[in-house]
């Protein structure tokens, strides 16, 4: 290699290391914008928990917990972060009521409490990703998001219109596909979505697709013949995919729905297999710390974060940023 062509490497180099240093920053930006409300919410509610304590004693430890409850982090996990905030209290900044010095040591202990739930594992391609949910959660906007990320990966994306229950539903999914340029395989309106999905599997094996996205109906989790038609939709695509594709059943659950959003995780965990959440608009609410109860409490990975209505408004899910962007 010559001097001037290493060169250019190095400069090369560079310049990439600086943009991803700048693209790092600017996920930061956005996840931070994201739980903007989540964390204003929580951070007034420390604040008052504390009052004007000049002491972090059992008072104010009791009124954190509530707190922590109320803003949806799970009952469990409050009860435990509190614990811990308990042992770790009785000397150093925070027994002093310095509320920077405990909001920091939140950040710490729910990265931890994060670190230890479940990561997602997302299946190598070709892979069919479900997207399951109640009504209005998001499926199809985030079906989206995850389709324009995989082009931007350099993946073949092919959507299958799966929600066949509202004619509109298969327009809004076509209405992305012009969008993205990406082909949508749908069927008239009231057809069979197993069958769909079974026709889709097969196209997306003949036309060489890297990832193929389902998107289905909403349907309630206490409807249980609608669920009935899902767990068929799941076993008829996990049959077509074979040995061939990875299927990755992917729960939208919109992040505003707190508590419910747990009701529902549990509940559709019973009927599919789900193997992993996708947050959806964390972005219009202050209730993102239920986060951490899908993935302490209920233990199932929380894989992607929505944070807009464009494509473009998705984050990778990862713990220690996440804690550190609810509280600081
Ligand atoms: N602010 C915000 N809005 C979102 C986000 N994701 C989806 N939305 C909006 O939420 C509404 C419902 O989104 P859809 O993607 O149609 O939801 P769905 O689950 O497919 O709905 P159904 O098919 O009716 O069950 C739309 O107005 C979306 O633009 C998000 O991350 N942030
Ligand atoms: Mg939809």
């Amino acid at each position: 290699m010559s001097a001037a062509t290493g060169g250019h490497a190095a400069a090369a180099e560079g310049r990439s290391g600086e943009s991803r240093q700048s693209g790092k920053r600017g996920l930061w930006k956005r996840l931070r914008r994201g739980l903007g409300r989540t964390r204003k919410g929580l951070v007034g509610r420390i604040s008052t928990a504390l009052g004007s304590s000049a002491r972090i004693d059992e008072d104010v430890l009791e009124r954190l917990e509530e707190t922590l409850i109320e803003s949806d982090l799970g009952v469990e996990t409050s009860l435990e972060l509190v614990e811990r905030l308990r042992q770790a209290g009785d000397s150093g900044p925070i027994a002093a009521g310095d509320e920077f010095a405990l909001r920091q040591l939140l950040v710490d202990e729910v990265a931890v409490l994060l670190l230890d739930a479940p990561p997602a594992a997302l299946p190598p391609t070709p892979r069919i990703t479900l997207m399951v949910g109640v009504n209005g959660s998001g499926k199809t906007t985030s079906a989206a998001k995850l389709a324009r990320a995989s082009l931007s990966r350099g993946e073949k994306v092919l959507f299958a219109a799966g929600d066949t229950f509202r004619a509109a539903a298969a327009e809004q999914l076509e209405v992305w596909g012009e969008r993205l340029g990406i082909e949508v395989v749908r069927r008239p309106s009231g057809g069979d979505p197993a069958a769909l999905v079974f026709d889709a599997v097969q196209a997306a094996g003949a036309r060489g697709v890297d990832h193929l996205i389902v998107d289905t109906a909403g349907r309630l989790h206490t409807r249980g013949q609608l669920m009935d038609e899902l767990s068929k939709v799941d076993r008829v695509a996990r049959r077509a995919a074979g040995d061939t594709w990875n299927v990755f059943t992917l729960l939208v659950v919109d992040a505003g729905n707190g508590h419910n959003a747990l009701v529902q995780a549990r509940e559709f965990g019973a009927t599919v297999p789900i193997d992993a959440v996708f947050l959806a608009k964390l972005d219009g609410t202050a209730k993102g710390g239920m986060a951490v109860a899908i993935a302490r409490d209920l233990r199932l990975p929380v894989a992607y974060l929505g944070v807009g209505e464009g494509a473009e408004d998705l984050l990778d899910y990862k713990p220690r940023p996440f804690a550190a962007a609810l509280f600081g």
